[in-house]
């Protein structure tokens, strides 16, 4: 009864229907509150089925300031099981309280959730919405209303939280300030074994997309001032500033291939740049290039150049290191340039999964080192427990100097770089530790590979459900003719390739199109775009 009785406090909307989507609700924020106290009691239950903490995350990461949404963090600190996915969707869409119990109670039978002990706990987290507040109060209650215990860790970045829920699952150190204190530790672990010889680090300007990014950036940047690292923090959601994602960001950038508000190509002369999304789980890099136009470096180029320095340190352990499997994994819209270069150039196996983080990520847990990243910037770089074992043992053993930074640069890679899930902060301790090792400039490392011109299109129509695809999102399945039509723009095309998927995060269908040339890409992808209309 008090299960209803508090679900009647959140009364669904007229006429809402909302879907768990790729990475959790999102919707104009006046319509969650249901949504969002639903998802409390589900994440209580999924907390209380294994005995370990979930979490919560109120944010709509890279979309306008009005919306919001939220998302499960499963015990492990990854994304909420798929199989509970679907149940999600129920709880939320359930019409009335009478029908939530309903669907609560068969939940419980089939997942085999204790009616009593233990109750369950849930970490609850925020980004820097103005209705943020608001929606995390309807998720406590959620979460009460099951009785479950919240813990609720204030304003955080989606990364963040995962991070503390996997910390605690595994008896860690599971505050704010261990998690800084964990990914600095790593990068001055790295620095220290870049050697004397390397020079400083250049400051680095980071477009905080007017989000929570920004304040957390700095607080890193504060405990790590000693080591030369700068952070030029803009966009920072101060007051004077912009608003959340507005004209800048990682998904702006990215998108538009142009700099964010308050940052000029003039300033990105003097070193390079790198914008996150609203909840700090993407980050993409740019520079200035040598024509003075603006350069991305995307997600691929990350993957590549963690890729890169993973793999080398592997050979430097010898036969021995080589036996750990190293693998890539990328969707649909990797670069092709990129796809080749890792093939190819690095001569490492590269596997490719659907769109959205956590089928990459299902498919990087099976490899001993898995490297993913979108070309978005969402991604992380996972050390197996067999192969982190391993290198604790490694490390206390004697051996040649080579082979001792080898071990002690990945055991450090481990401890920088989340391994919850993709994470802006670490993304940039990455990049810039691994620049610095190896001693290159943001040039350098854009000169590993040319992309190939590429060019992405949303088109509106009216169901885009009709649009099925196989093989990770690069063939259409239905509707009949149009996988055929979009063969035949490609064909002729010199390195082009092209597909069509519907979003699953916004109602629209995607065209992506790339060519060997800017303007082939571009008219193969309009046309392309003509098919689906
Ligand atoms: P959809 O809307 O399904 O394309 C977008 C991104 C994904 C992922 C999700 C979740 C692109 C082309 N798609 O998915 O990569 O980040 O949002 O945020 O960038
Ligand atoms: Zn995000």
């Amino acid at each position: 009864a008090s299960l209803e009785q508090a679900a009647n406090l959140y009364p669904i909307p007229p006429g809402l229907a909302i879907d768990y989507g790729t990475a959790g609700f999102r919707a104009e924020a006046s319509t969650l509150p249901s949504t969002v106290f639903r998802t409390g009691v589900l994440a209580a239950l999924r907390s209380r089925q294994t005995g370990a903490v979930t979490g919560l995350v109120i944010t709509a990461s890279h979309n306008p300031e009005g919306d919001n949404g939220i998302k499960v963090a499963d015990p492990n600190g990854g994304m909420l099981l798929r199989d509970w996915e679907a149940a999600a969707t129920a709880l939320a869409n359930a019409p009335t309280s009478e029908a939530l119990a309903e669907a609560v109670q068969q939940l419980a039978v089939r997942e085999g959730i204790p009616a009593q002990a233990p109750s369950g706990t849930v970490l609850l987290a925020r980004d820097t919405r103005p209705s943020g507040p608001a929606l995390a109060h309807a998720a406590t209650q959620g979460i009460a209303a099951v009785g479950a215990t919240v813990e609720d860790r204030g304003v955080l970045t989606t990364p963040q939280l995962h991070w503390m829920v996997r910390a605690t699952n595994r008896a860690e150190a599971a505050t704010e300030q261990d998690y800084f204190r964990t990914l600095a530790a790593g990068f001055r672990e790295l620095l220290l074994l870049a050697g004397a010889g390397r020079p400083p680090l250049a400051p680095l300007l980071v477009d905080g997309a007017n989000g929570v990014g920004a304040a957390k950036v700095e607080r890193l940047g504060a405990l790590l001032a000693d080591t030369g690292l700068a952070f030029r923090v803009r966009n920072s959601g101060q007051p004077g500033e912009g608003r959340l994602n507005a004209g800048c960001g990682a998904d702006f950038v990215q998108k538009e291939q142009a700099p964010p508000a308050g940052v000029t190509l003039d300033e990105l002369r003097a070193g390079r740049g790198a914008s996150l999304d609203g909840d700090a789980d993407r980050v993409v890099f740019y520079h200035c290039d040598e024509e003075g136009g603006f350069k991305l470096l995307d997600g691929d180029k990350i993957a590549v150049l963690a890729a890169g320095f993973v793999n080398e340190q592997l050979q430097a352990l010898g036969d021995e290191g080589r036996r750990w499997r190293v693998g890539v994994v990328q969707t649909a819209y990797a670069n092709g340039a990129a796809t080749d270069y890792l093939r190819n150039g690095l001569q490492l196996e590269v596997a490719r999964t659907a769109t959205g983080v956590k089928y990459l990520h299902e498919v990087a847990v099976q490899f001993d080192v898995g490297i993913y990243f979108e070309a978005n910037g969402h991604g992380t770089v996972l050390l197996s427990a067999a192969l982190l074992e391993w290198l604790h043992q490694q490390s206390k053993l004697e051996g040649a100097p080579e082979r001792h930074t080898a071990v002690r640069r990945l055991l450090a890679l481990a401890g920088t770089v989340n391994q919850a899930v993709g994470d802006a902060l670490s993304g940039l301790l990455l990049v810039e530790a691994v620049l610095a090792s190896r001693r290159w400039s943001t040039a350098d490392w854009d000169a590993l590979y040319t992309d190939l011109p590429s060019r992405q299109l949303k088109v509106t129509v009216h169901d885009r459900s009709v649009i099925t695809t196989s093989h990770a999102e690069t063939r259409a399945v239905t509707p009949a003719g149009l996988q055929d039509a979009i063969d035949a723009c490609v064909a002729g095309v010199s390195q082009g390739r092209a597909f069509v998927r519907p979003s699953g995060t916004e109602n629209v269908v995607r065209v992506y199109a790339e060519a060997a040339m800017r303007e082939q890409a571009a008219s193969l992808a309009n046309e392309v775009a003509r098919i689906v209309h």
